[in-house]
């Protein structure tokens, strides 16, 4: 039976955390995985986590099978955080959410649920984008292409290039936007910019579906939230995949949700009722632990405060590493422009450097990039931040 099976690549960002593990360098420094550590180089419980986590353990609860969309308490929080308690959206119950396993589960039941609604529609993805975004779509049965984003040469948004391949594609088709932070490269919209797409989406059928793995690392919650906020308002249907693994530092707990916004409160039923027959064949329902910890926090008035300003925490240490990085980087390297890198947001940034010279800062230096030049800046910290920048600018310098 596996006689002739091949072996399979790993996955390129995950496959480095091994690598990584192996080197016995003392200075080694992982800039691969897209993971938020603290100033010591932790993955943070967050306090208000902990608190929750500490009422649930002294107030134990059976653990029966949980509803198929998952808790109402949990996906009406997950609406709250995306498109504002008081949106009309949610009054009018036009909003179907289900928990999702993790972003990754939520993107994955909503290609699911397309395949049985547009099955020959084809997928749009940014180039570059998260890798496992054409292996969800294709694994759904769906052809996978790109449309242009990254410029190079700014390290910002090829929008124009962007525009041109929206307008270009077949009605109907699907088109996955990175609602902020966007994953590889940093690079993302402006509000104006967000409009411009929402239009031509509407002017052209397509299908948006925005994934949101980092909502509250750019600006902050509602800020981040713009490019949902801007298609609801448009008032066209638009899927949204959400996560808990990065705001939340929650990463094993799974958590997650798909939000698909309809045209009416009837249409969202048949929708939820086709969603749930994807869920059931997949995994049934959606476990209890992740789910109960981030309605927790996110029902109670002092943890949910305490979230945001751990939240806040998060983002500004980032940020704080962005201009640390840039300044150490001008200082070192005359002449060449670092603006980027602090323009850019959220996990990651697009440093331009060559697969090569990615090879080079591992093989002497024991830093771990992404081979495209990804660097993940949340790995960044006070102690390790002058080695990494020696190294890159020494890489550069050739
Ligand atoms: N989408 C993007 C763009 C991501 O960067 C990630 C990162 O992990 C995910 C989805 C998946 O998130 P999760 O770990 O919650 O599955
Ligand atoms: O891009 C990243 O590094 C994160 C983590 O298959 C990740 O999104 C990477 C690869 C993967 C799953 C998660």
């Amino acid at each position: 039976l596996f006689a002739n099976v091949p072996l399979a690549p790993r996955d390129p960002i995950l496959g480095l955390n091994e690598a990584y593990a192996a080197d016995p360098r003392s200075n080694k420094v992982n800039l691969g995985v897209g993971v938020y550590y603290d100033d010591n180089g932790k993955i943070p419980l967050l306090a208000c986590v902990r608190e929750a986590e500490t009422a649930m353990a002294a107030n134990p609860k059976p653990r029966g099978y949980q509803p198929i969309e998952g808790p109402a308490h949990y996906t009406t929080a997950v609406q709250h955080l995306l498109f504002g308690p008081q949106s009309p959206l949610l009054a009018e119950k036009r909003v179907v959410t289900a928990q999702g396993l993790g972003g990754t589960g939520a993107l994955r039941i909503g290609a699911d649920l397309l395949k049985r609604i547009v099955p020959d529609a084809s997928v749009y993805i940014s180039a570059p984008s998260w890798e496992n975004h054409r292996g969800i779509f294709e694994a759904a049965g769906f052809s996978v292409r790109e449309y242009r984003y990254f410029d190079a040469q700014t390290g910002g948004v090829d929008f124009a290039g962007m525009i041109a391949d929206l307008e270009a594609a077949p009605a109907h088709s699907i088109i996955v936007l990175h609602a902020c932070c966007h994953n590889p490269t940093g690079a993302d919209l402006t509000e104006a910019q967000w409009q411009t797409v929402v239009e031509v989406c509407r002017a052209k059928a397509l299908v948006p579906f925005l994934d949101m793995a980092y909502q509250g690392f750019a600006e902050g919650i509602d800020a981040d939230a713009v490019a949902v906020r801007r298609f609801c308002d448009a008032g066209i249907p638009v899927l949204i995949s959400s996560s808990f693994s990065k705001n939340f530092s929650l990463y094993g707990e799974r958590v997650g949700a798909l939000s698909i916004v309809t045209t009416t409160a009837d249409e969202a039923a048949r929708v939820l009722s086709q969603l749930k027959r994807v869920i059931r064949t997949n995994y049934s329902n959606p476990p209890t632990h992740g789910a109960a910890l981030v309605a927790t926090v996110l029902a109670d008035s002092a943890l949910r405060q305490q979230w945001e300003t751990e939240l806040a925490g998060m983002r500004d240490r980032i940020r704080a590493m962005r201009q640390g990085l840039r300044a150490r980087l001008e200082a070192a390297v005359p002449g060449r422009d670092f603006t980027f890198v602090t323009a850019q947001r959220g996990m990651f940034s697009y440093t331009g450097l060559t697969p090569e010279q990615v090879e080079r800062l591992q093989r002497d230096f024991g830093i771990y990039a992404v081979r495209s030049g990804r660097i993940c800046v949340a790995a960044l910290n006070s102690h390790n931040l002058d080695t990494v920048a020696d190294a890159i600018a020494a890489v550069l310098r050739g």
